[in-house]
């Protein structure tokens, strides 16, 4: 009798502006990936508690400066050293739910006004995503959610540029709209149907272009 070959598991991010609800949401697929049977865990990005996780974190808190460059590089490198721990995962059959990935760091670094060219290429390499949930919030109902952090980065100005980029990553090909401006509950309903239709027939691929 031939032995059933496991499936593999999928590499599923999460992209968003801030008070998108991704968050909420990541953790919420990772409970319900579990509870249907699955195995899966939550990568944030940037990863707070790793060594190069920690730099990001204090230049957020303003704790210190840093070079635009360096900065990105940084946020690079942190996506990096989880390729491993990514690959495995999937080839054990885990799902990996990440909360934001490379799209936010081009995002955020052409806001800065980064050499377009130079930015796309850092995160060349790492591993491809099966699905993009793409959070959609529209401007009314983030500013019912609250006001920003108080992080580095939450500024509305920056925010707004961030806003207009992010959308023109999008590749249609593993790209999904997700209309984040509805309660919590049909918003998890609306990813976990999104996640029940990924095709993990194909091997795990490596991300060529952003
Ligand atoms: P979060 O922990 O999800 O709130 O993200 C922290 C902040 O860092 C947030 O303002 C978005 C920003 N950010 C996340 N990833 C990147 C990245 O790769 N590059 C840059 N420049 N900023 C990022």
């Amino acid at each position: 009798m031939a032995t059933e070959q496991e499936e593999r598991g999928a590499l599923i991010v999460f992209e968003g502006l801030d008070r998108s609800g991704k968050s909420t949401q990541a953790k919420r697929l990772v409970e319900k990936i579990i509870n249907s049977g699955r195995m899966a865990v939550l990568q944030a990005f940037p990863d707070r508690q790793s060594p190069v996780g920690e730099m990001i974190d204090r230049y957020l808190r303003g704790e210190i400066d840093m070079d635009e460059h360096a900065l990105h590089l940084l946020f690079s490198a942190d996506r990096f050293l989880k390729k491993k721990m990514i690959k495995q995962h999937i080839a054990q059959g885990v799902d990996v739910v990440c909360d934001r990935y490379c799209y936010s760091g081009v995002s955020y670094s052409l806001a800065k006004g980064l050499p377009e060219e130079w930015v796309r290429v850092t995160d060349q390499g790492l591993p491809k995503p099966d699905i993009v949930l793409f959070f959609q919030v529209s401007p009314e109902v983030a500013a019912a959610r609250g006001g920003f952090g108080n992080e580095r980065l939450e500024t509305a100005e920056l925010q707004a540029k961030v806003g207009k980029i992010m959308p023109t990553l999008r590749d249609d090909a593993f790209w999904k709209s997700v209309n984040a401006d509805g309660t919590p509950d049909a918003v998890e309903k609306e990813v976990f149907q999104l996640y029940k239709e990924l095709d993990r027939s194909q091997p795990l691929e490596v991300l060529e272009k952003i």
